[in-house]
């Protein structure tokens, strides 16, 4: 076959589908124009493409360019009538259904999930609820009562430092006045909600909350400025350290898995006494998850408790850190880049 006629069959075909097109009026003359002319197993268009090798070989690129253009022309045709079908048309499209070739090769489509960070919360919210505790909010703007005052937090602590938190400027004024009672920041604790939940109910109190907490911490592999925290609290007349360490324990293996090792390590938090560190063993490192501890009676008193009927415990641990730990992500960075290619792997 040389050029010329093949030129003309294209011709020929893409002229005959766009009548076909423009006379089709319903969805059944529609789709036998479309199966004839623009389907993949179209076969007038096969058989005419199958001639294309045996063009002479100068000549191929050229019929190679006519196909294309026929082509074109035709799948015009089919996008104008299915934009003439609109209305009375377009129901009938619709009976037809969308126009997915069921011959092509298959190509995933992924469709949003929900954020590590998010899916880490729920699940802490799950184990936690099997344990008794019931999820809670917190507002993230504070103010120093909820955030330190209450929480035996002194005047001078350096935790109060304005270079340690995030205050908010007080409208009006000229500088930021950290200790003014009506100063506001960005809550660096979840230990708030403690205050809030105790202020306003009565014990037994058997609580989690969990949400973001902010502190002006430079971003390495395990800190973040932004980061979440869950906070727990249990109070009723003798709850005592042993409560704590099963609870937390009880946590670590439901999450983390039956072999992880816990450790906890004495340490010192204004609103707790005793308080201790909580590590987990991670890669042969010890990796602090958070802090802990008996509820201090000045708490208790602060909130209008008597410690002499009451005690409770207290925990705040990492929330990133604990995704981290499951899912071995190394660095708390790349669960903020917003890297598509990362998230998709939860
Ligand atoms: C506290 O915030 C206490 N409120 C915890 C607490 C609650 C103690 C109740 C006693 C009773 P700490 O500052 O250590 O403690 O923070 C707790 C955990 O938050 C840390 O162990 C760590 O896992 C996580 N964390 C702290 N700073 C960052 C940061 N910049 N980025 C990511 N995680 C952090």
């Amino acid at each position: 076959m040389d050029l010329k006629q093949f030129v003309e069959q294209l011709e020929q075909l893409a002229s005959q589908a766009e009548q076909a097109f423009l006379a089709a009026d319903s969805a059944e003359s529609f789709e036998a124009a479309r199966i004839e002319f623009a389907g993949a197993k179209s076969g007038q268009l096969k058989a005419i493409q199958k001639q294309l090798g045996s063009l002479d070989q100068a000549d191929r690129p050229e019929g190679g360019k006519k196909l294309n253009e026929a082509k074109a022309r035709i799948q015009a045709a089919l996008d104008q009538a299915t934009e003439r079908l609109g209305g009375e048309g377009g129901k009938a499209r619709k009976a037809i259904g969308p126009m997915v070739d069921p011959t092509l090769p298959g190509a995933s489509f992924h469709l949003g999930t929900t954020h590590p960070i998010t899916q880490t919360i729920e699940h802490l919210k799950e184990i936690m609820g099997r344990l008794g505790f019931a999820p809670v909010e917190g507002p993230e703007v504070e103010d120093t009562w909820h955030n330190f005052i209450a929480l035996n937090i002194p005047e001078d602590h350096p935790a109060r430092d304005p270079l340690d938190n995030f205050y908010l400027s007080v409208a009006g004024a000229t500088a930021i006045d950290a200790n003014a009672s009506e100063a506001k920041l960005l809550r660096s604790q979840t230990s708030t909600v403690q205050i809030r939940v105790m202020e306003n109910q009565q014990p037994p109190i058997r609580i989690i909350s969990l949400g973001r907490v902010y502190r002006p911490d430079e971003a390495d592999m395990t800190h973040f400025p932004m980061f979440h925290q869950m906070e727990g609290l249990w109070v009723e007349p003798g709850v005592t350290m042993a409560h704590l360490k099963s609870v937390l324990r009880m946590f670590a293996t439901s999450y983390l898995g039956e072999d992880v090792t816990i450790r906890f390590r004495p340490s010192f938090f204004p609103f707790t006494e005793p308080s201790v560190e909580v590590d987990y063993l991670w890669n042969d490192n010890w990796v602090e998850f958070g802090g802990a501890g008996m509820v201090d009676p000045n708490v208790l008193r602060a909130v209008g408790y008597d410690p002499e009927q009451v005690t409770g415990f207290a925990f705040g641990l990492g929330v990133e850190r604990l995704c981290m730990r499951r899912h071995r992500v190394t660095d708390i960075r790349d669960l903020f880049r917003n890297d598509l290619r990362f998230l998709h792997q939860f």
